[in-house]
């Protein structure tokens, strides 16, 4: 295994190992920034080592947020970060402030467990065997193998897997940066829509509000009376911006209430939430139907506004050529399925007691303006479609569309910095898997089409996926699904025939590389990362100490590697690093006339435009006929004649209807599998990342989550080790009883590492052990949060 032979010198060990020993008082999570009371405390932190010079880097990791870290350097060692500390931090001028993570980079960085030098497959793919070789035998090899796989297979069968752990001008593992500029350069590479985080959501609301759809942003949560979250937790994740929360204090400040439709107790509603409304995952658009429907029957709904901007709301407004029936309305009552949507029907579905349902429904149509939002978690399921193109529905019914306060049930608009960015090059290959489908491109090869596998651009793939570029992800298998299927397929070389791993640790992804190259962090190196939030944000982050060991960075990789393959003119264009930063740079300045120079942004590290109020759709709703949306109608589709002609009504309705799945509430497997297990995203990792941090683990402990009464009706108490099973495979963990969920639901939060023992038993706690390949029927997305499981004491 790797980390037996720790070359560094004993030296550089020494000092290592003390900074990273070194007390760090670990602050809460959440960016509860205000103007009074954080600055002392962050400026005390900040003269913890009086005599270290202060240099500003990135956490560029992929949670809603990316925030400043300045590093205390001394002696080409970092003592310690902490976190951007200027400016007067008042609602103009917030600061980037970093969470927990961020504030343990430190650990990251100087983890023993870091990738030291290349290394080589020796053995069978899959854990075990690695040798270490030099860089000139690791990219000598990469190279001749990328050719021969170019020559054989077409530049189709290379694929650039989704990865989401790097984020800078460079370093850009999601399809950008130097890796997809080398690709480029050497004639293409199959590429992916759609992404882990919202592939649902993003191919279903086109159908409904056009292409270029958005949302309000969380700046002008205040000027909301009531705010309706579904399946949102920004107190944990950072959607909406790294500030989001701040302006959700700001608006209860203001006296605005906040409802959070959740499974979980969240660190949302804890912190925020006046009203928490438990509801059993997968039938939010049960939950809409029953306040739909109240809404509907009590005469409570803007009639006039559905009219003027929204089709197949009723029978009155229907495209031609669908039979009578058909809407939304005709739905809500029952006209065709005999199934009037009432609060009872709703009830019995969702958990959620008749009486809240009404008085939600109430509450919801006289709020005015009311900020209706959904999350991500609420799409990350079966029906991941329809969930999301429910929520919506609420805001049209109510004419909460197009005014300040208002949001039309979609994810949180934002502005952002004008920068400039490092030239990918153009993909000459336009056929695209779905990011989630790549395990079937890989098991089907050639036979991996269309109608079978959702691709696009091509009919059928030629061969497959042979080769994958697998760089700062790890959902090649730690991230995608059913990882016991996946660690299987990927034992076959004869399949894919090369996987590139380039990483900082030995991930379970890495296990199944061929080649594991070792990156340098961002802390190693210089960039530039942007971030688009209510107040755009750009950082610069500065190299703070020399490589370690024998990491190299992607654009040196890939610089090597275009020598070898004869494309370093088309590669590098004679041109540094250095002056393709300005160049970012440059775009910034033409388009901020307060941007400063190259220089003073690299030595603050950070710039902010002031903070905007985006509002979702104003101009449409102020002239519809002028600023028409992008659909067939120009006006919001509520029944799409597109999603109607698919015929299949049962599982992709033309209005947002519920749709059951097999593994819901009332699934088939219910009787063997009885609880539904979600895997929520916490706040003590971003995905994987940060799983190995042993002050991580100290925060939050990798648990199950499970209801008292599921947890006494299995005698089993809290802290206790369970196993978690369904037929895909089986989780052994420590479990954490809480109310903090309801009874037949249990949270495994997603991102520990796959830890299989000898039987395959996963022993840390990885959710995707649990989770299908069988992707949701519109979208081909990932429903990871639709499982149906059986907990036992271990
Ligand atoms: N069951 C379930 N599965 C899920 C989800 C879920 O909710 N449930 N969520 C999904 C979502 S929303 C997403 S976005 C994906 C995310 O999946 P991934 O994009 O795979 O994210 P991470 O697991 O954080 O992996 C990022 C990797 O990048 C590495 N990394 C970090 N910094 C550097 C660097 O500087 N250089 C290099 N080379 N590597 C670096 C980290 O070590 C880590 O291994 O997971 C998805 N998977
Ligand atoms: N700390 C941290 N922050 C992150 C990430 C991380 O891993 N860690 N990941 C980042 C990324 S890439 C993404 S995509 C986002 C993810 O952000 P989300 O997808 O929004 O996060 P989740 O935790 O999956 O889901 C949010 C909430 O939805 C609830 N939920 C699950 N199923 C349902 C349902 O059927 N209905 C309803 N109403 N609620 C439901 C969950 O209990 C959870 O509290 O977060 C980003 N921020
Ligand atoms: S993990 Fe996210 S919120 Fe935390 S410091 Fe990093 S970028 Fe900021
Ligand atoms: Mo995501």
């Amino acid at each position: 295994m790797v980390n037996k032979d720790f070359k560094v010198s004993r030296r550089s060990f020494l000092k290592w190992s003390a900074a990273v020993a070194g007390s760090s008082t670990l602050v809460g999570c959440m960016p509860l920034t205000s103007g009074a009371g954080a600055e002392p405390a962050v400026a005390q932190a900040g003269n913890r080592h009086l005599d270290a010079e202060i240099k500003p880097s990135i956490c560029w990791h992929n949670c809603g947020g990316r925030c400043q870290i300045k590093a205390q350097v001394k002696d080409g060692v970092v003592l310690s970060f902490v976190t951007d500390n200027e400016g007067p931090d008042t609602p103009d001028n917030l600061q980037a402030r970093a969470c927990l993570k961020g504030r343990s980079q430190r650990q990251r960085l100087y983890h023993p467990d870091r990738l030291k030098y290349p290394m080589k497959r020796v053995g069978e793919r899959g854990p075990g065997q690695w040798e270490k070789i030099s860089w000139e035998e690791a990219l000598d090899t990469t190279a001749s193998e990328l050719k021969r796989i170019i020559n054989q297979y077409g530049n189709e069968s290379v694929y650039f897997i989704y990865a989401s752990g790097v984020g800078g001008a460079f370093n850009q593992s999601y399809v950008g940066g130097a890796s997809a500029r080398l690709l480029n350069a050497l004639g293409g590479y199959l590429s992916f829509y759609g992404n882990y985080s919202q592939a649902n959501y993003m191919y279903a609301i086109p159908y409904m509000f056009g292409a270029g759809y958005g949302g309000s942003s969380p700046t002008s949560f205040s000027d909301a009376q009531l705010i309706v979250m579904f399946g949102d937790n920004p107190a944990s994740t950072r959607v909406g911006g790294l500030n989001s929360t701040y302006y959700l204090k700001l608006a209860k400040e203001n006296g605005t209430k906040v409802i959070v439709i959740d499974p979980r107790h969240s660190d949302t509603v804890g912190t925020f939430a006046d009203q928490w409304i438990p509801i059993r995952p997968t039938t939010d658009a049960a939950l809409v139907a029953g306040l739909a429907y109240v809404i509907l029957t009590e005469e409570l709904h803007d009639q006039a506004f559905l009219d003027k901007y929204c089709i197949g709301f009723d029978e009155e407004h229907m495209p031609e050529g669908v039979p009578a029936g058909n809407s939304y309305k005709s739905y809500l009552l029952g006209v065709s399925d005999g199934q009037p949507k009432t609060p009872q029907w709703a009830s019995e579905i969702t958990g959620v007691p008749v009486e809240t349902i009404i008085q939600l429904a109430r509450e919801i149509a006289g709020a005015k303006p009311c900020f209706i939002l959904q999350g991500r978690g609420m799409q990350r399921h079966a029906n991941g479609e329809f969930q999301a193109l429910s929520v919506p529905l609420l805001a049209l019914m109510t004419g909460n569309m197009g005014k300040l306060g208002a949001n039309p049930g979609m994810y949180e608009g934002f502005t952002s910095v004008k920068m400039g960015a490092y030239p990918a090059g153009t993909n000459p290959i336009q056929t695209k898997v779905s990011f989630f489908m790549f395990t079937d491109a890989i098991e089907k090869g050639g036979n991996h089409t269309k109608e079978n596998g959702g691709l696009q651009g091509a009919d059928r793939l030629q061969h497959g996926i042979k080769f994958i570029w697998n760089y700062g992800g790890n959902a090649l298998i730690n991230q995608h699904s059913d990882t016991g299927r996946t660690t299987e397929l990927l034992k076959d070389t004869s399949k894919c025939e090369f996987i590139l791993g380039i990483e900082n640790f030995m991930t379970p992804s890495m296990e199944y590389a061929d080649i594991i190259l070792p990156d340098i962090t961002q802390f190693e190196q210089e960039d530039i990362v942007t971030r688009a939030l209510g107040q755009g944000l750009a950082l610069y982050g500065q190299k703070l100490v020399d490589p370690l060991y024998e990491c190299k960075g992607v654009y040196e990789i890939c610089t090597e590697l275009a020598k070898r393959l004869g494309v370093l003119d088309k590669f590098d264009e004679g041109k540094s690093q250095e002056q393709y930063l300005r160049e970012c740079v440059a775009v910034a300045q033409a388009a901020h006339p307060d941007f400063p120079s190259f220089e003073a942004f690299r030595e603050k590290g950070i710039y902010k435009t002031k903070p905007k109020k985006v509002i979702a759709y104003q101009a449409f709703v102020e002239d519809p006929e002028k600023n028409p949306l992008q659909t067939p109608s120009g006006k919001v589709e509520i029944f799409s004649k597109t999603l109607y002609d698919m015929n299949n009504p049962e599982r992709i309705p033309a209005v947002p209807k519920y749709v059951a799945v097999a593994e819901g509430p009332k699934g088939a497997l219910k009787e063997k599998y009885p609880l539904q297990c979600i895997g929520h995203h916490s706040k003590r990792r971003v995905h994987s990342t940060f799983d190995n941090l042993p002050w991580m683990e100290e925060a939050e402990p990798q648990k199950l989550w499970l209801n008292p009464q599921d947890a006494a009706a299995r005698g089993i108490e809290d802290d206790d080790t369970v196993k978690i099973f369904n037929d895909r495979g089986t989780v052994k963990v420590k479990v954490k009883v809480t109310p903090r969920l309801i009874p037949g639901v249990c949270s495994l939060p997603q991102g520990a590492w796959y830890t299989p023992d000898a039987q395959g038993v996963d022993t840390r706690g990885c959710i995707n052990t649990l989770t299908t390949w069988e992707p949701t029927a519109l979208a081909w997305g990932n429903p990871q949060h639709t499982n149906l499981v059986q907990v036992e004491k271990a």
